[in-house]
């Protein structure tokens, strides 16, 4: 009766193995996209286009003491992040590769190209 007990063992340590390399090798990079002065801003500076690969994450972040929005139309990655307030931050995963234009719907002014790249 041992055997078969030894051999599934095996085999399931052989699937974890394979787990871990996958996601060692798929690892997103996150980063924070400030939301402050109604611009959008890298590290301190005004960005109106950032590069990130696809699998990428980049969390909107409000600096200001009032609402932001995130939202994006383009086919790419479709979505809306709704409206929150200074301190909070949400995220989006790109994962798909091409352009994608961010704004905000409380300030038309505030747009951001994401391309994505594989
Ligand atoms: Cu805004």
């Amino acid at each position: 009766m041992a055997f078969p007990l030894k051999r599934s063992t095996k085999r399931r340590m052989g699937l974890f193995a394979v787990v871990i390399v996958t996601t060692a090798g798929a690892r997103a990079a996150e980063q924070t996209v400030e939301q402050k002065d109604k611009t959008f801003v890298v590290n301190g500076a005004k960005v109106a286009t950032l590069k990130v690969k696809v699998g990428d994450v980049i969390s909107f972040k409000n600096m200001d003491p009032y609402f932001h929005n995130v939202f994006s139309l383009s086919d790419v990655k479709l979505f809306d992040l709704g409206s929150f307030p200074q301190g909070q931050s949400r995220p989006v995963t790109f994962d798909k590769a091409g352009k994608v234009e961010v704004e905000c719907a409380i300030h038309p002014q505030m747009k951001l190209t994401v391309e994505v790249g594989k």
